[in-house]
């Protein structure tokens, strides 16, 4: 938080973080906001915390909702497949068409604006893996115009793994990009990849250890003891990778900040000139993926799987037990994964007893090779885990 707040604030805020059920957030984030002092530097901030409450109290009206027997209408969708994937955008850009196409049912639209009213998913193949999508009511971005699931479906982007931002080829993309991405920071959602990773895990003892794998860019390591202590943390572990800021760090701690990958899905190009859209595009093509597609046509449709896959870094990863078949369908592991990620995952008495693994694949020098817990594993590759017992 890029704010000096009193000590009272901040551990406030530290209870808002820590707060389990929709309820307690509620009231935590209540209190925070009565204990911010109101002036231009808590502007950004109160403006974020409003939001994130009343986001809140939404997905709280939605579980009252289904709990009183499940009749009114869903709007959060339970997680299924390798990873969830939130289509969003203006209203007529094209979502619901390309949806269809993406998971193989009729497009049912008429072409008017904000026909779709409620979240759809739908499972989208790629290779021998599945990517959940979902369809979402439109959101008029870079307009006046007031719309009542505007909090719902930016809710659906916070919770999803990553978002595709679907702009119409014909209504200047570029500016909207823009504009969607200013709206996105606003709500906390940064869809710019950070230069750095940090991890905070809170301790009930040893004090605070900070391992740096990379750089504090704008302080030392007492500097950021000196902020956990402020939020009166007194034991934690603080693992950096890559460049991060104190504030960087500070945000991790309180969540007010997280990154989400995009790509942007320039639509209805049998209507405009791809060499032209890719100029236009340039800056935006820095900061996340850009495709350039059509649904009318599917040109372009069938890149998206693969692209998803490479944004999110993830990696799959074959279970074998010796002397039986290769698992059919693998593990999804965070790209830099390790034997022991995969030990883990499969039973913590494979981490116990572990004495070492076979690797089939690309991570490998010859096939079968024997590697210990440290070993990183790459896309594709067969894991055979010898343990005791
Ligand atoms: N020419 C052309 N028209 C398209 C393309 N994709 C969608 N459309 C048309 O654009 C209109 C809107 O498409 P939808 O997929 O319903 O758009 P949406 O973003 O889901 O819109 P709402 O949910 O209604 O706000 C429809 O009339 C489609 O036929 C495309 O690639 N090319
Ligand atoms: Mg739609």
């Amino acid at each position: 938080m890029p704010t000096n707040l009193p000590p009272e604030a901040k551990a406030k805020w530290l209870k808002f973080t820590e707060a389990r059920t929709l309820e307690e957030k509620i009231a935590a984030l209540e209190e925070f906001i009565s204990s911010v002092p109101k002036h231009k530097g808590t502007e950004n901030l109160m403006y974020w915390a409003t939001r994130r409450l009343s986001q809140l109290k939404e997905e709280l009206e939605e579980q009252k909702k289904k709990k009183g027997g499940g009749s009114g209408p869903k709007f959060y969708i339970e997680k299924s497949g390798a990873a969830q994937v939130v289509l969003i955008g203006p209203p007529l850009s094209g979502k619901t068409m390309i949806f269809s196409k993406l998971i193989g049912i009729p497009y049912e639209g008429i072409g008017i604006p904000y026909s779709t009213r409620l979240p759809k998913p739908g499972m989208l193949k790629f290779e021998d893996i599945y990517f959940q999508l979902i369809d979402t009511p439109s959101i008029p971005f870079g307009s006046n115009e007031r719309i009542s699931w505007y909090n719902r479906t930016i809710g659906l982007a916070r919770n999803s793994d990553m978002v595709l931002i679907v702009l119409d080829s014909i209504s200047s993309p570029e500016g909207l990009a823009k504009i969607i991405i200013k709206e996105f920071e606003e709500n906390g959602i940064f869809l710019r990849k950070p230069r750095g990773k940090v991890e905070l895990l809170r301790e009930s003892r040893g004090g605070i250890n900070v391992v740096v794998n990379g750089k504090i860019i704008d302080g030392s390591i007492e500097d950021v003891k000196k902020m956990l202590k402020e939020y009166r943390i007194e034991h934690a572990i603080v693992k950096i990778w890559g460049e991060v800021s104190i504030d960087d760090i500070e945000s991790q701690l309180l969540g007010n900040r997280i990154y989400r990958p995009a790509i942007f899905l320039v639509n209805k190009i049998d209507l405009a000139d791809v060499k032209k859209l890719r100029d236009k595009m340039a800056e935006i093509e820095k900061i996340s993926p850009v495709l350039y597609v059509s649904a009318k046509t599917s040109e372009g449709l069938n890149d998206i799987g693969r692209k998803i896959f490479e944004s999110l870094e993830i990696i799959r990863v074959y279970t074998k037990q010796p002397n039986s078949d290769v698992a059919e369908r693998p593990l999804i592991l965070k790209k830099g994964a390790t034997v022991k990620d995969v030990a883990e995952a499969v039973h913590s008495k494979m981490l116990r007893g572990f004495r070492y693994a076979k690797i089939y694949g690309k991570s490998v020098n010859y096939p079968g090779e024997k590697v210990g817990l440290d070993h990183k594993l790459e896309d594709g590759d067969v894991v055979e885990i010898y343990s005791k017992g």
